[in-house]
């Protein structure tokens, strides 16, 4: 096994039947994506089935054929794959569709599926299918749980054989753009706009163009007064405004075709338009202008908060504040301006109700941001298999259109008729020789992609797919694997956080158990747990963060009895003598949730064992390893949660266990 083929591995399999495709490939069009798509398709007939694949004369001698046709409303990255008489055809409108078709084939062969009367038609669902690499040119990467970047060392940029295969196992899930800098734009970084890393930047978008993907950087607001020596970077300043224009000519001019920008402004110490009393549809604005010559896009955050509350305020939340900031302005924005929404109203905890944004914002283009580094569900040491989570918020209904009105409406343009959307995903990628450091992170990476091309496919399916091309079909391999990553967002939510409280983490690391490390801080992550009991209240009588949503949303959190109880503690501050819908006490339920998470672990530790031997060794002792930390450290989020309840209640566990 080559780890950093990751899920591209195509080991051999003995299969003549799903063989005799793979023999002569006819294909007219020779566009740079269409040429990529003959290469995996070879290399993969190679690798898995020993077979030298030879260019055909004409279709008929052919035995896979890659056709390009505008008559099957297939639009630009849809395919469609036919099979019929032992020959196989990948049709599409465009070559991006070819690449998507051929992937889709060699995934059917690594699933040991027939090719015999295969036909599939396919449409992405999203759009836009990015991920958002958060990448430093130190090389360091925010947030980064899998080493050191391939993107950037030492204040250069990185263009090698990575880059490529990067760019492969990103295409063959169906992304089609990266942002390669974090949006946290400092020092150096802020000249990735500007000549000194042209060359780099024009060979990295050649070979993501290879695959059609396209190249993103995160910018720097305060650019003109950083870079242009100006003293305002105030974005109804013609000066400035005119500073953005000639700075984009220049960019797109060393670089033809470049995707666009990612925005991170107002937020966190980053510089933004309210210095200058600007509105965030004019900071964004000005952007959108001086990119709309050459079809650029400005994808701007809405991860906007004041990051200094006060404890005593319980009127001002931050979960209220991207809401606040963002719905005043809601039609303000040209049309190539992108809104980037994280899923949750604050920073992605293990359980978050959906960010009231979606639904509200009516007039504006908009997109889902989710994390699949996982920084706060076990920083890729602890198993989180985060699809289902991703599930859950597209199908969330927020009611703005009948029949039209969940999360995915919305992000796949259904809702408001646009293709000015999509899906955005925090990367879980570095330098480590399996690119996620935890072998079995590397599903969520895959199923990110495979979930944003697709958003019929089940999170079970995704799992499957991803341990056939990883590990392979064997029947135990399968089960015990799907299992284990089914099972393992479930049991983190329930060692970590009760009911939707979150943030009972070490400040600034975000890494294991610390359940008053944000309470007595700045950041307005309140629990507010006392002796009587816990949670935020956030109906009218509190924050009035449940008013938000649209009805029947904002009734259902607003009153306890019908709030989900999974968002219980988020919406509410409950008595820990409070009956829960199982009949349990709340403070019962916080306690048995925490013994159970720590048996799930050790169910997951068992299934892992009992593979061995059949899993590659290096990844076997790799994950053993880290399932060991997992285990150790499940152990310390239940002992001091429940012990901290323990003594702030002082009702002790009808079992008996054992609490500190
Ligand atoms: O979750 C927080 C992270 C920051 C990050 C920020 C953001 C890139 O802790 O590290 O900064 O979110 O999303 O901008």
């Amino acid at each position: 096994m080559s780890f950093e083929n990751a899920w591209l591995q195509y080991s051999k399999i003995c299969n003549e039947e799903n063989k005799k495709y793979f023999f002569r490939v006819y294909a007219p069009d020779k566009n740079r994506v269409t040429t990529s798509a003959i290469q995996e398709l070879a290399c993969a007939a190679l690798k898995i089935f020993d077979c030298r694949m030879q260019p055909a004369a004409d279709q008929d001698a052919a035995t896979i054929s890659l056709v390009l046709d505008q008559e099957r409303n297939l639009g630009t990255e849809g395919y469609e794959i036919t099979e019929a008489d032992g020959k196989l055809q990948i049709t599409a409108g465009a070559p991006a569709g070819l690449l998507y078709g051929s992937f889709s084939c060699i995934r059917r062969i690594q699933c040991e599926k027939p090719l015999k009367g295969f036909q599939e038609r396919k449409l992405p669902s999203a759009p836009f299918r990015m991920l958002n690499h958060w990448d430093n040119i130190d090389g360091s990467i925010e947030r980064g749980y899998s080493g050191t970047s391939f993107f950037f060392q030492d204040q250069k940029v990185l263009v090698d054989d990575r880059t490529r295969m990067y760019a492969r196992l990103a295409a063959s899930v169906g992304i089609n753009a990266v942002v390669i800098n974090n949006v946290n734009v400092k020092g150096n970084a802020t000249k990735l706009i500007d000549g000194t890393y042209g060359e780099e930047l024009r060979l990295m978008k050649e070979i993501l163009d290879d695959y059609g993907i396209s190249l993103y950087l995160s910018l720097n607001f305060a650019a003109p007064m950083e870079l242009g020596g100006m003293d305002s970077a105030d974005p109804c300043d013609p000066e400035v405004a005119g500073w953005w224009k000639e700075k984009m000519k220049e960019l797109y001019t060393r670089l033809p075709g470049f995707g666009g920008f990612l925005v991170k402004a107002d937020s966190e110490g980053r510089p933004g338009p309210f210095t200058y009393r600007r509105t965030h549809a004019e900071g964004a604005n000005v952007l959108a202008d001086a990119v709309k010559p050459y079809g650029g896009r400005i994808i701007w955050r809405c991860f906007v908060y004041n990051c200094q509350q006060d404890w005593r305020d319980k009127k001002t939340d931050r979960a209220k504040s991207g809401y606040d900031n963002f719905m005043p302005i809601d039609g303000k924005f040209r049309e190539n301006v992108i809104l980037q929404i994280k899923n949750g109203p604050m920073d992605f905890q293990v359980r978050e109700p959906v960010s009231p944004l979606f639904g509200g914002l009516k007039k504006t283009n908009q997109m889902l941001e989710v994390q699949i580094a996982q920084e706060y569900t076990g920083q890729q040491r602890h198993v989180c298999y985060l699809i289902p989570m991703f599930k859950e918020v597209l199908n969330f209904h927020t009611y703005c259109k009948e029949g039209a009105d969940t999360v995915q409406d919305i992000v796949t343009g259904k809702t408001f008729k646009t293709t000015n959307c999509g899906i955005a995903a925090v990367a879980n990628t570095g330098d480590d020789e399996n690119w996620t450091g935890h072998d079995l992170a590397a599903a969520n990476f895959f199923g990110f992609g495979r979930l944003a091309y697709d958003m019929d496919l089940t999170a079970e399916e995704i799992a499957r797919e991803w341990i056939s091309c990883t590990f392979g079909n064997d029947s135990e391999v399968q089960e015990k694997i799907e299992k284990m990553l089914l099972m393992s967002w479930p049991a983190y939510e329930k060692y970590t956080s009760p009911l939707g409280i979150g943030w009972m983490v070490n400040p600034n690391v975000h890494y294991g158990p610390n359940v008053d490390g944000y309470e007595y801080d700045r950041w307005g992550t309140y629990h507010r747990a006392d002796h009587l009991g816990i949670g935020v209240d956030r109906t009218k009588d509190g924050t009035g963060y449940a008013a938000q949503y649209l009805e029947p949303n904002a009734s259902a959190y607003e009153s306890v009895e019908t709030c989900p109880e999974e968002l219980l503690l988020f919406f509410h501050y409950i008595p820990y003598t409070y009956r829960l819908k199982s009949g349990k006490t709340l403070i019962q339920h916080i306690y048995d949730t925490h013994f159970e998470g720590v048996e799930n672990v050790d169910e997951m530790v068992k299934l892992w064992n009992s593979l061995e031997g059949k899993i590659p060794e290096k990844a076997f002792t790799r994950v053993q390893k880290r399932l060991a930390h997992q285990k150790m450290h499940s152990r310390e989020w239940r002992d001091q949660i429940n012990t901290y309840f323990y003594r702030k209640s002082m009702i002790a566990d009808e079992q008996g266990r054992t609490i500190y």
